[in-house]
C-alpha cells in the first residue's frame, strides 16, 4: 500500500514522514522549497506477528509494509501550475493530509493563524486544481485531433463529466462512476479520487489537553464528509523514537501514548481502504499479507503465488486467537480448531494460513 503525505507548507509533513518510516530527512522552521518527493516504507506493527515469530521461530519475519511519499507543502492559489511534484503522488492508494494545530512561533504558518477547517479547504481546492489541470490539458488533447474524437468518446464524456464535477468544487470521489469507467480514469490517478485522510499535528500541550482551536468544528466537517482523523504529536514523538527502546516505553506511558504513530495511522488506513491482514507461518517465515476485506481464499493465494492460486487446492486456515489459546498447531489441529476450506472461503482479519496447491 502507498500512501501520500500532502499538506500545506510546514505543518510538519516531513516530521510525520520521519516518524512513521524511521527516516532522519533534515526539517527546517521555514518552507524547504524541496520539490523532489521522500520515499519511505514503515513495517506496520502487530502483535500478533511478534506472536507468531515466538512461536515458529523463522529466519524471517515481515510485517505489513506502506510506503510513504511525503512531497513538498502546497500554497493557498498555486493551482495547478506549480504542482508537478504532486506528479510523485498519481499512483498512491490514499492521501493523508496534514494539519497544522500546533503552536510554534518560531515556524509561521502560511495562513498567519491556525485555523484547521480552512486549511483543509484550502488543500482540497490545491489538488482539485492540480486535477482540472491534468483534464483540460488532456481534453485539448482530444479534442484536437479529430481521429481520436471519435476513438476516444467515452473518455471525453468522462473527462467531461469530471471537469464539471471539479468546477463546481466537488472531489471526483463524489462522482457516481462505473467500474470500468474507474479502469479508465487510473491511469490519471486523480488526487480527488483518492481515499483522503486527515492527521492533525499537535503539539504536546494540545495532546495533553486533548483539545485545540477548532477542533469541534474540525471533527463537524470530517463527520460530515466521511473523512477519517487521526490526531498525534508528530515531533514529540519523533524525538522519543532517538531513545532506546526501554526509555521510550517508559516515556510513552508517561506522556500517554498508548500506541505508536505508525499503528494509529496504519490502523485508520486499513479501516478505512478497507483491508486485512492475513499470516502465513511456518519454519522459513512469519508473514503479513494484505487483502481487501471480502477475498476468497484462491485469490488471497495469489497474492502469494499466481502457481498457488491457480493450483489451488485447498487452504488450511486457523484464527489467530484459536491459535493463541491452543498454544500449538498440534494442540489446535487435536481440538479441531484448524479447518480446511476451500477455493471460496472468505479470508477473515487475522487467519493463518497454509495453502495446498498443486503445480
Ligand atoms: N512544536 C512543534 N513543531 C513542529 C511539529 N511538527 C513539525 N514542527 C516544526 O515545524 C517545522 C517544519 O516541519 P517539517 O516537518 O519540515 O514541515 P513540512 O510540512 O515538511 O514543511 P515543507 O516540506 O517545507 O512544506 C520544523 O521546524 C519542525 O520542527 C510539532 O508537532 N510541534
Ligand atoms: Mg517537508
Amino acid at each position: 500500500m502507498k500512501i501520500g503525505i500532502v499538506g500545506l507548507t510546514t505543518v510538519g509533513k516531513t516530521t510525520l514522514f520521519n516518524l512513521l518510516t524511521g527516516s532522519s530527512i533534515a526539517t527546517q522552521t521555514f518552507s524547504s522549497g524541496k520539490k523532489d518527493a521522500n520515499i519511505g516504507t514503515a513495517a506496520v506493527p502487530d502483535e500478533r506477528i511478534d506472536y507468531l515469530s515466538e512461536m515458529f521461530k523463522p529466519k524471517k519475519t515481515t510485517y505489513a509494509q506502506i510506503q510513504f511519499i511525503d512531497v513538498a507543502g502546497l500554497e493557498r492559489g498555486s493551482g495547478a501550475s506549480s504542482n508537478k511534484f504532486l506528479e510523485a503522488l498519481r499512483q498512491v492508494d490514499a492521501v493523508a493530509h496534514v494539519v497544522r494545530v500546533f503552536q510554534n512561533p518560531q515556524v509561521m504558518h502560511p495562513e498567519g493563524s491556525i485555523n484547521p477547517v480552512r486549511d483543509v479547504d484550502i488543500l482540497a481546492s490545491e489538488l482539485l486544481f492540480s486535477d482540472l489541470g491534468v483534464i483540460e490539458k488532456r481534453l485539448e488533447k482530444l479534442y484536437s485531433s479529430k481521429k481520436s474524437q471519435k476513438e476516444k468518446r467515452e473518455e471525453i464524456e468522462l473527462l467531461e463529466r469530471c471537469k464539471v464535477c471539479l468546477e463546481e468544487e466537488r472531489p471526483i470521489s463524489s462522482l457516481n462512476i462505473s467500474n470500468e469507467e474507474r479502469e479508465i480514469l487510473r491511469s490519471y490517478g486523480f488526487l480527488t479520487e483518492k481515499p483522503l485522510m486527515l492527521v492533525i499535528n499537535l503539539d504536546e500541550e494540545q495532546f495533553y489537553r486533548k483539545d485545540y482551536p477548532g477542533r469541534k468544528e474540525l471533527h463537524k466537517y470530517a463527520a460530515k464528509n466521511g473523512i477519517p482523523i487521526v490526531e498525534l504529536c508528530a515531533l514529540m514523538e519523533m524525538e522519543i523514537n532517538e531513545l532506546t527502546e526501554e526509555d521510550r516505553r517508559a516515556f510513552m506511558k508517561e506522556l500517554g501514548i498508548k500506541e505508536p504513530g505508525i499503528s494509529v495511522v496504519a490502523k485508520k488506513a486499513y479501516e478505512y481502504l478497507g483491508l486485512i491482514p492475513f499470516f502465513t507461518a511456518g519454519e522459513d517465515e512469519v508473514k503479513a499479507w494484505t487483502i481487501k476485506k471480502g477475498t476468497t481464499a484462491k485469490d488471497a493465494a495469489g497474492k502469494i503465488h499466481s502457481d498457488i492460486q491457480r493450483g489451488f487446492i485447498r487452504a488450511e486456515v486457523i484464527a489467530f486467537n484459536d491459535l493463541k489459546e491452543s498454544g500449538s498447531i498440534a494442540a489446535a489441529r487435536s481440538k479441531g480448531l484448524l479447518r480446511l476450506e476451500g477455493k471460496d472461503y472468505v479470508v477473515q482479519d487475522g487467519d493463518i494460513i497454509n495453502f495446498r496447491f498443486n503445480v
